[in-house]
């Protein structure tokens, strides 16, 4: 005898998709466009959003994935705050037969069956990107301090590797000091406080992300010193507030990473949850910006 009635998730019986997603936190203009971006784009594709913040924790996230798959949703997507120490919780998603999408940043494991799909940008290659403006404009001995990422976090290591990779050919560039800023505005202005205070020889600023390289620029000015002068600024992103510093002229360089994910994500959420074969990698395009450059782009910028 079938029993009829109301058997599996209610979001399954209107055709609905449900898709849970684990955000990293509200930590940077970046993360903010970003959430904004993907509560955007499921609202318009009719996706019904469970989203939960995981204030830069991951231990926050390692709750909210089993949380996801008690309430049955259709697909689960996050963006990981650090890359290691996902197998098990992610095993988990995988028994209840509910699959997962990577956005923004990746995980390292062994194990690729774990997820169905990345989707974000080649942190590795924004590095590079960042060391070759510096090669091409430094000028003889060229003291770095590097304000890192979030320790951990995919897009810390990997824009540590590319501009070391660079820079690496050119022993006249050296990164004299490097620590965590958290991705934070007030992170980055504490770390480049210390920096200051143990170092008087500080060249060149090499900022993972806007966020930090804006809170070095109100440490160096309380110092006495002129950003984008006395010591150049180099960051990561392009959000609204970093091309205006860089306009301005306290910023020298900026390399983008597009926060503009959603449309992209609710696409894959709808591919995944269809069953579909999809490709495991999706990588956004990116730029860079001169000074010059973001005075021309900041009136048409999204964000
Ligand atoms: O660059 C930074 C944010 O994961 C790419 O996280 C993202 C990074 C971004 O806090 O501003």
């Amino acid at each position: 005898v079938t029993a009829c009635g109301s058997g599996g998730s209610p979001a399954a019986d209107d055709g609905t998709i449900t898709l849970g997603f684990s955000q990293v936190g509200a930590e940077s203009g970046w993360r903010t466009a970003n959430t904004e971006s993907i509560q955007q784009a499921a609202e318009d594709a009719g996706i019904d959003l469970q989203f939960s913040d995981a204030q830069q924790k991951q231990e926050n996230q390692i709750r909210a994935i089993p949380s996801f798959i008690q309430q049955n949703v259709d697909v689960i997507a996050f963006s990981p705050v650090v890359e290691t120490g996902w197998d098990a919780v992610l095993l988990e998603a995988q028994r209840a037969d509910i699959p997962v999408v990577l956005t923004d940043r990746a995980i390292d494991s062994d194990d690729d069956t774990l997820y169905e799909a990345f989707l974000g940008s080649d942190f590795v290659e924004e590095g590079r990107k960042a060391g070759e403006w510096l090669v091409d404009n430094a000028e003889g001995q060229t003291n770095v301090v590097e304000l890192q990422g979030t320790t951990g976090a995919a897009p810390a290591i990997d824009r540590q590797e590319g501009f070391a990779e660079v820079i690496a050919d050119h022993p006249d560039i050296e990164v004299i000091a490097t620590q965590t800023g958290d991705f934070t505005r007030s992170g980055g202005k504490e770390v480049m406080e210390a920096f200051l205070r143990s170092h008087d020889d500080i060249d060149v600023v090499y900022a993972h992300n806007d966020d930090m390289g804006l809170g070095a620029i109100e440490a160096i000015r309380a110092a006495g010193l002129e950003p984008g002068e006395d010591i150049r600024i180099i960051t990561v992103d392009a959000v609204r507030a970093g091309m205006e510093a860089l306009a301005e002229g306290d910023i020298n360089f900026i390399v983008e990473c597009n926060p503009l994910l959603g449309e992209q994500l609710m696409e894959l959420v709808e591919q995944v949850a269809a069953g579909e074969e999809v490709p495991k990698r999706i990588e956004v395009e990116e730029t860079t910006f001169t000074q010059e450059e973001a005075e021309a782009a900041l009136p048409d910028r999204q964000y």
